[in-house]
């Protein structure tokens, strides 16, 4: 795939082949500030992973291309996000059977409200795993994509019980006043 496409791979050190396993998908530039979120988790658990603009509206080809070669170039997981009338994750969960997660961008106009409602409201036939709007979205669907994984990968698995149990033990007992 040519850079002009702008692609971004990164590979894991603790991922087995290093071939990607997730694909963290989005329709514009301007949703990287929110899917770095999913990437950079994904990222600290060590699962390979690729990130790639597609857009449903403005590349309609690159979304046919890259969903129906999914899973035959090894991606196990999809994570889709897209802002206001986010058809990203339904179109590609159309194409792909591999698992798809949606994560709707906060738009400016109505504040995720209408990516949310695009994404979750799946007519019956073709599932879109969706999470939370913005950062808590794109962090809880590459979670979401590990525990997927780990149900087969004992390494994965630990690394994200690590991962909760540093999150557990950074709660303090008592709130500090001062903050
Ligand atoms: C959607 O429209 C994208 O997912 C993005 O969230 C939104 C706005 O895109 P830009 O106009 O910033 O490219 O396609």
């Amino acid at each position: 795939m040519a850079a002009k496409e702008k692609r971004m791979t990164r590979r894991s050190a603790g991922a087995k082949s290093g071939k990607p396993l997730v694909g963290v998908i989005m329709g514009s530039q301007s949703d990287w500030a929110t899917m770095r979120f999913a990437a950079e988790i994904l990222e600290n658990l060590g699962v390979a992973h690729e990130v790639r603009i597609v857009s449903a509206h403005r590349t309609p080809k690159r979304l046919f291309d890259y969903a129906q070669s999914a899973k035959g170039r090894g991606l196990k997981v999809i994570i889709a996000g897209a802002g206001g009338a986010a058809h990203l994750p339904g179109m590609t969960a159309s194409l792909t059977e591999l698992p798809v997660f949606g994560v709707p961008v906060e738009s400016q106009a109505l504040k995720g409200q209408d990516s949310l409602l695009s994404i979750v409201q799946m007519p019956a036939g073709i599932p879109v795993g969706t999470l939370a709007i913005g950062k808590a979205g794109a962090i809880n669907a590459a979670l979401l994509a590990a525990a997927v994984l780990a149900l087969n990968d004992a390494t994965l698995a630990k690394r994200l019980a690590a991962h909760r149990q540093r999150q557990t033990s950074a709660v303090a007992d008592m709130p500090n006043r001062e903050g």
